[in-house]
């Protein structure tokens, strides 16, 4: 395990000073220790393309080697601009790439991280990405770190290391919220307000809350799809489903996931999906990983949604307005968005899903097709 002090100390000698990228649980720590100091640029991203091009034109603009932070399933996010932007054939620029591998051989993860864990090194084999795995071992990494820099600049290559869950120490911070709900309270009024209609819910807690919900009222689960993994993707798979169903199709989306992909919204409102109702549970952060801010406090996706043609918007802050705003939407054609100002943190206790995810497909599809 290295400290953060001890970690952006090696940065600092490098010469490293800028930082872009998306969270995950990994690099909480390492975000955190950015949040609070000003000795470095730093810049979250919306997903982690948007990050590498950002990247890109920190080098173009300095000169200078930026630092990328992200969880292995970003990089497949990234995979356009590194083959076609950075990459030796184009434009060959170089950058600092902190990859978290999840999935990692030997490591107990959850199944959306299977696949990337076990083909990460393949893909940066096949990338021609030379990379470190940190190991523990402290002294080695402080040893590496001046070659991989000066490797990175002669090169004009990118480099990356390999960080594990738990491999950098807790750097603890308090967020400030102002919401009133929590977001498990408004899932579950959400819920009880729509017992028949079908959710699908977004990455990570949102997710599980759901799923834990449905457990604990020993209702089934199908009326509902958990995209655990693909974030970004959620609203998209509901919009897909609403096509082809007279059924109301419910999203239960996050602000990070929708900034992630926010050009899905403009194909929603474009085919104006009529069953098609959108709610973001906004808690103006990456909850799931560990509460890094978001850029939703100075954007305004009722505008957004709105601007694309979505037919009715608006957000609501309290229980009361909630329930208002369901009772009014219930006889509304869609799509309609519906923003919920929700609370950052969830239960300690916040279990995963229990029952495979092919046999919750299985019931989903039979509920939706007969
Ligand atoms: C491509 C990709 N990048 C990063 C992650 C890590 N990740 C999982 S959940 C999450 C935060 C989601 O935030 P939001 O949608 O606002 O929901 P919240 O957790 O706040 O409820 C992140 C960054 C991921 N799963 N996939």
């Amino acid at each position: 395990m290295i400290s953060c002090d001890r970690l952006f100390s090696l940065f600092e000698k490098t010469n490293l000073k800028f930082f872009v990228g998306v969270p995950d649980s990994c690099f909480a720590p390492l975000v955190n220790y950015l949040l609070l100091t000003d000795k470095f640029k730093h810049i979250i991203a919306t997903n982690e393309g948007e990050a590498l091009a950002i990247a890109a034109g920190y080098h173009l603009s300095t000169g200078e080697i930026p630092v990328l932070y992200l969880q292995n399933d970003g990089l497949c996010n990234m995979m356009n601009p590194i083959t076609s932007l950075t990459d030796e054939n184009v434009y060959e620029i170089p950058f600092l790439m902190l990859i978290s591998w999840r999935g990692a051989p030997g490591m107990k993860d959850a199944p959306q991280h299977q696949r990337i864990g076990k083909i990460l090194v393949d893909l940066l084999n096949l990338l021609k990405i030379q990379y470190f795995v940190y190991d523990g071992n402290n002294e080695k990494l402080e040893s590496e770190m001046e070659k991989i820099v000066t490797k990175i600049k002669k090169g004009k290559k990118p480099f990356a290391i390999l960080f594990r869950k738990g491999d950098i120490e807790n750097y603890p911070i308090k967020f400030e919220d102002q919401a009133e709900l929590k977001r498990e309270e408004a899932i579950r009024i959400i819920v009880d307000n729509f017992e028949n209609d079908i959710f699908i819910a977004t990455t990570g807690k949102i997710s599980r809350e759901l799923f834990e919900y449905r457990e604990e009222r020993k209702k089934s689960h199908k009326n509902d799809f958990l995209n655990v993994g693909a974030m970004g993707y959620t609203n998209a798979i509901g919009f897909g489903i609403a096509l082809n169903t007279n059924k109301k199709i419910f999203v239960l989306d996050g602000d990070g996931a929708l900034l992630m992909h926010m050009g899905n919204l403009a194909t929603i409102g474009y085919y104006q999906p009529k069953n098609f109702y959108h709610i973001i549970l906004n808690n103006f952060s990456h909850d799931s990983t560990g509460g890094q801010p978001t850029v939703a406090n100075k954007t305004d996706f009722c505008g957004v949604a709105k601007a694309v043609g979505y037919k009715y918007t608006a957000t609501v802050k309290n229980k009361e307005e909630l329930q208002r705003e369901l009772d009014h939407i219930r006889n509304l054609e869609g799509p309609v968005m519906l923003v919920v100002n929700v609370k950052r943190g969830a239960r300690k206790n916040l279990g995963r899903p229990t029952i495979p995810l092919k046999e919750l497909k299985k019931d989903f599809m039979k509920n939706l097709i007969g």
